[in-house]
């Protein structure tokens, strides 16, 4: 993705408020007179002009937060606020506010923000910075080098954002590279490119699997599916400045759900399973087939070991005629090969592949095994299919053979 050179970029640093009374009206002067200021001297090191902006998106909270904020709408021309005629959950308010934020305040990119000083202001401009350095999606980081939870929080708290965030990554990514890739997914603190990407986002919150946090799942999910360059920067992750938090009990299990929904729903997971069930039949009809055809050529004057050999090379092609057809007609059937020539060409470079991830490879495996730990063939196989077979052809496939246009 280009980067916008539009001379004064918009920023909209949208913050869902529920009884905040006691931050907000800090936080929007921080912002203003601190962190912003620092961006339009350029003393925090960015290049472009950037225009901040701050939408509060307020639950109709009863101790008056949406009061502070008119206030400060009045002596700040930048500062808007989005009443809500009621809490419905920290998700359906960020969708409210990044729509307002697109449509009315004409953002080039938003920013998701707590208004409670756990995400700390000083983070926003190193946030524009890679933003300015080419990035669509740029996510503070509670679990990379420099990142950290905060000090006060109890056994339980860091061991759900620990270990929840693990099963949530695992869950929504695993084996694909976002598993390694994405290091915190239930961060809160992220800025997003309009163009291409909050843009393309379906903002009708009725589409969330969840109104309350695991949003933050579906967001990040939708975000990176459509390609978004991504980087990640360190976030120190503050104790609450004052009140308290909103976050649910059912809030890991909800999480869970979340990312267990976006998982099932996903494409390039559908297809690696196709991809799965397709090799599986191959693998039944490589060894049936083998069967059959010693059955059917075997003679009482027959070479056994030639003939075992034989049938196996006829039934190996067999399947990978079959994995070919199966996985063009339907595992990539949006990439699907018609041209004749092509599929000729495409054939060969599949059956050549085969042989080398299917045989050729995994043979020297399980000769290799074989030699340092003793006789264990099955074992041996088994072990050779999952971590060079599978990976190799999958990636073969959807680089080489059904590369996307
Ligand atoms: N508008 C709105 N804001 C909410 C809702 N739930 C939470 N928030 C706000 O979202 C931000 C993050 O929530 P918080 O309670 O601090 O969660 P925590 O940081 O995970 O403990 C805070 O600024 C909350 O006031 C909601 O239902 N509606
Ligand atoms: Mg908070």
């Amino acid at each position: 993705m280009k980067v916008n050179n539009k001379s004064n970029p918009i920023a909209v640093i949208v913050i869902p408020t529920y009884n905040e009374a006691d931050n907000i009206g800090e936080m929007i002067d921080f912002l203003n007179d601190k962190t912003f200021l620092d961006i339009k001297n350029k003393t925090s090191g960015l290049i472009r002009n950037w225009d901040m902006k701050i939408l509060v998106v307020d639950g109709n909270s009863p101790d008056g937060t949406g009061k502070v904020v008119e206030e400060k709408s009045k002596k700040y021309s930048n500062v808007f606020l989005y009443s809500e005629t009621s809490k419905d959950g920290i998700g359906a308010a960020y969708l409210k506010g990044f729509k307002y934020a697109m449509d009315n305040l004409k953002a080039d990119f938003i920013f998701e923000f707590d208004g409670d000083f756990q995400h700390p202001p000083e983070t926003i401009p190193l946030m524009l910075r890679e933003v300015e350095n080419g990035y669509d999606y740029v996510i503070g980081s509670r679990k990379i080098k420099g990142g950290s939870n905060p000090k006060g929080w109890g056994f339980k708290r860091l061991f759900y954002s620990e270990i929840g965030g693990l099963v949530a990554r695992f869950i929504m990514f695993f084996p694909f590279k976002n598993f390694w890739r994405v290091t915190d997914p239930t961060t809160g603190l992220k800025v997003t490119r309009v163009n291409g990407f909050a843009d393309k986002l379906d903002m009708d919150f009725d589409h969330l699997y969840t109104k309350s946090f695991g949003y933050k799942l579906q967001l990040l999910f939708e975000t990176l599916r459509l390609g978004a360059k991504y980087k990640e920067i360190p976030l120190n992750f503050h104790v609450r400045n004052a009140g308290e938090s909103k976050i649910e009990t059912n809030t890991a299990k909800d999480i869970f759900r979340v990312a267990f929904l976006l998982r099932l729903h996903d494409e390039q997971t559908r297809k690696f399973l196709k991809f799965g069930i397709v090799g599986g039949v191959g693998f039944i009809i490589n060894t049936a087939g083998a069967r059959f055809f010693k059955s059917i050529l075997i003679t009482p004057e027959s070479n056994l070991s030639l003939l075992n050999g034989l049938a196996n090379a006829m039934a190996a092609e067999i399947a990978i005629i079959s994995n070919f057809i199966f996985n063009n007609t339907w595992t990539f059937s949006k990439e699907k090969i018609t041209n004749m020539l092509k599929f000729v060409t495409k054939f060969l470079t599949f059956n050549l592949s085969s042989v080398i991830s299917g045989i050729l490879f995994p043979s020297v495996v399980v000769a290799t095994l074989t030699y340092l730990f003793g006789d264990r063939l099955f074992l041996y196989q088994v072990i050779a299919i999952f971590t060079i077979t599978i990976p190799l052809n999958w990636f073969i496939y959807n680089k080489v053979i059904w590369k996307k246009k």
